[in-house]
């Protein structure tokens, strides 16, 4: 794999969030609820082990709802709250509500006091392509935060005040320093590194590979395929080809074509609700 993992901004980065930490109440992690262990960065559990985390599992119209319980039961704990979320469908009084549930011993000091805890301030983490600026301008109604399929997009710190009891605090995107062979592989298929890890072409036949892993019936299903027990992801791309016209001059299979269709088609929820990582294989 020939990725920077940890590029020189990143220590910057870790510096920035350190010092804005001071400013919050709480921590809003978003993540992809395709990869829950993949798109999650190891050292926000440093960096921010002061601060109570709501987990925003994002991108649920993508993720598998039976995995998903599973998921929201490893992480759910007295520090952490997790929410299933679509950010491309917001929902402020979901995060809301999430957020005075967790932070409802800090919201209760102030009330004994017969004082007025105000908004809760909360900074928003989360590693390139989780959905960070979707989920902030969605819920914040305005078109002010870039969003994009590249990491690094995010570049600036501002305050948006969601409503009287929520005000958030964006933060740059931040790399994940760990060279794990399959993490790479997961933030390849899902589109938050680009095809840049290894050739489109590869990248499909470990997808494909992975997939029926998971379930045979996706990829027979989705195109129509007859393949026995033993059949390779090669011979698999074949039969999809031929099925979806990828041909090259004299009948030859298109693998670049086949291939970006595949990926393509996965990353778009069409092959299905899928999540690529268990909590019990974790
Ligand atoms: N299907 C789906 N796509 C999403 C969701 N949230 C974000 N996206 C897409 O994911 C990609 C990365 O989002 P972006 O907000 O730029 O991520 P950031 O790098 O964390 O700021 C974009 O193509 C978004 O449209 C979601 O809940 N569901
Ligand atoms: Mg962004």
């Amino acid at each position: 794999m020939n990725i920077n993992w940890y590029p020189g901004h990143m220590k910057k980065t870790i510096e920035d969030i350190e010092k804005k930490l001071k400013l919050v109440d709480f921590c809003i992690e978003i993540i992809d609820s395709r990869i829950p262990y993949s798109s999650r960065n190891p050292i926000f559990d440093d960096i921010l082990k002061n601060k109570k985390r709501l987990l925003i599992f994002n991108k649920e119209d993508l993720s598998d709802p039976s995995l998903n319980k599973k998921w929201r039961d490893k992480y759910t704990d007295h520090d952490h709250a997790v929410l299933f979320y679509n950010a491309l469908r917001p929902n402020v009084n979901a995060v809301v509500s999430k957020s005075e549930d967790l932070m409802k011993e800090e919201i209760q000091k102030f009330e004994q006091k017969g004082l007025n805890k105000g908004p809760l301030k909360a900074m928003i983490v989360g590693i390139p392509n989780s959905g960070k600026s979707t989920f902030i301008n969605s819920i914040s109604g305005t078109k002010s935060t870039k969003t994009g399929n590249r990491p690094g997009v995010t570049k600036t710190n501002q305050w948006i005040r969601i409503n009287p009891k929520l005000h958030l605090l964006d933060t740059p995107g931040v790399l994940w320093p760990k060279l794990e062979e399959n993490v790479g592989l997961n933030l390849a298929f899902t589109g938050a590194i680009k095809d840049e890890i290894m050739d489109t072409e590869t990248l499909a036949l470990k997808l494909i590979e992975r997939l029926n892993q998971i379930d045979k019936n996706i990829l027979i299903n989705r195109y129509k395929i007859e393949v026995d027990d033993n059949i390779e992801p090669l011979e698999i791309m074949e039969l999809i080809g031929k099925k979806r016209g990828a041909l090259l001059r004299g009948g030859l299979i298109d693998y670049s074509k086949v291939a970006g269709i595949i990926l393509d088609e996965f990353r778009k929820g069409t092959l299905g609700k899928i999540t690529l990582e268990d909590p019990d294989d974790i």
